[in-house]
């Protein structure tokens, strides 16, 4: 069960930030309504939320998921890839630290975007990226190996259609993940059982597992209907401006 969550006001800017999507770009009023709709849901779902000023400096910071992982056992900084949003662990350390005291962080030449860790319960994903290096997964993997967890990488640099590990996959609980169809047959899958999120749905795949619901965005049909199908409550988001960034639904906040 989660408790809290961090969330961080899209800038005036937000449009400045980076994206490889042709969507378009976010209409402003647009992006605040659609996040202030997200930050009801998390209340919906039982959770107290730290609502975060916009930071002109980075106009990515709205996707604070990037800058850090967060378990049940402790919190680890991220150090982002991208150049353009490299400062914005250190702007967002000191409200993670009145939570997380104690919390270690990734070092250079490491660089991790918390979108590319999944927790699937005691194991973490660790999805090598265009953000993600080498050095980074491994400095990750030893942390959480201190925390009592294992872990393993996937290369997901091959796949150009996604930013993020988790642009493509989601744990929900109950042992169960959802997965884009390209990444599904995946041996590192084995073991959970998969919920298939077809070529044209796999915006979708980036859901969140909220106590006792599961946030997805809206306009996705054939996955909320298997979500439904499979016991899950699912909870439909409008993330139509976020996407025009790259964004998805896990990327707004942090949930602890
Ligand atoms: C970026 O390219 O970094 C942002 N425009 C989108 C980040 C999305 N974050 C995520 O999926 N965890």
């Amino acid at each position: 069960m989660f408790r809290y969550a961090i969330v961080r006001t899209p800038g005036s800017n937000f449009d400045a930030g980076l994206t490889t999507a042709s969507l378009g770009r976010p209409a402003h009023k647009k992006v605040l309504e659609q996040h202030a709709q997200y930050c009801s849901a998390l209340e919906e779902c039982g959770l107290e939320l730290t609502a975060l000023e916009a930071d002109l400096r980075y106009p990515d910071s709205t996707f604070v998921e990037d800058t850090a992982v967060i378990s049940e056992r402790g919190a680890i900084l991220m150090r982002p890839g991208a150049k353009s949003r490299a400062g914005e662990s250190e702007a967002i350390r000191p409200v993670l630290q009145r939570f997380f005291p104690a919390m270690p962080a990734i070092e250079a030449p490491g660089t991790v975007d918390g979108g590319d860790i999944c927790e699937a319960g005691e194991h973490y994903f660790l999805g090598l990226s265009h953000r993600t290096n080498e050095e980074g997964a491994r400095q990750l993997a030893g942390l959480l190996v201190a925390l009592g967890y294992t872990s393993s990488t996937l290369d997901v640099r091959p796949m150009t259609n996604i930013l993020h590990l988790k642009s493509g996959i989601a744990y929900i609980g109950e042992n169960t993940l959802a997965v884009m169809e390209e990444m599904a047959d995946n041996p590192v899958f084995a073991g959970f059982e998969l919920i298939r999120v077809s070529e044209e749905e796999s915006y979708g795949a980036n859901c969140v597992r909220v106590n006792g619901r599961v946030l997805v965005a809206k306009g996705f049909p054939l996955l909320a209907t298997a979500l439904r199908d499979r016991g899950f409550d699912p909870l439909e988001l409008d993330m139509s401006e976020f996407r025009k960034m790259d964004g998805g639904l896990s990327c707004l906040s942090l949930r602890f």
